[in-house]
């Protein structure tokens, strides 16, 4: 059992969240966070369900990176000290490669990683 005031305070973050994300509903998705840094992403392997709605939200503290998940056309600027969102729900199995495409310094070229989708 969940306690009681813990059951309140997520009921509160969940109204607070879904006053910041307007009428939809928000409680239903799962949120990932993602930080970008030079030359990773943490984390770099994401596991997701297909079908099950979620919201990527990506952080850096360096300089302006770029989130890349070209399958899925999906792509984001992750701008230093805000709080990039991008909502996504997968529709097909598989493992997928998405990248830095913002170019954030030597090593950038290797700054990837995957999402799984699994059933
Ligand atoms: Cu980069």
């Amino acid at each position: 059992m969940v306690p009681q005031r813990r059951r309140w305070l997520a009921a509160g973050l969940a109204v607070a969240a879904g006053a910041a994300f307007g009428a939809r509903a928000f409680a239903q998705e799962r949120v990932i966070r993602v930080a970008a840094r030079k030359f990773e992403f943490l984390p770099n392997d994401i596991e997701l369900k297909q079908g099950e709605p979620v919201v990527l939200e990506f952080t850096t503290a360096d300089v302006l990176m770029g989130f890349s998940l070209p399958d899925f056309k999906l792509r984001t600027d992750i701008p230093p000290g805000q709080v990039a969102r991008l909502r996504f729900t997968p529709d097909r199995l598989g493992t997928f490669e998405f990248v830095c495409d913002n170019f954030c310094g030597e090593f950038h070229e290797d700054m990837s990683g995957r999402i799984r989708v699994t059933a």
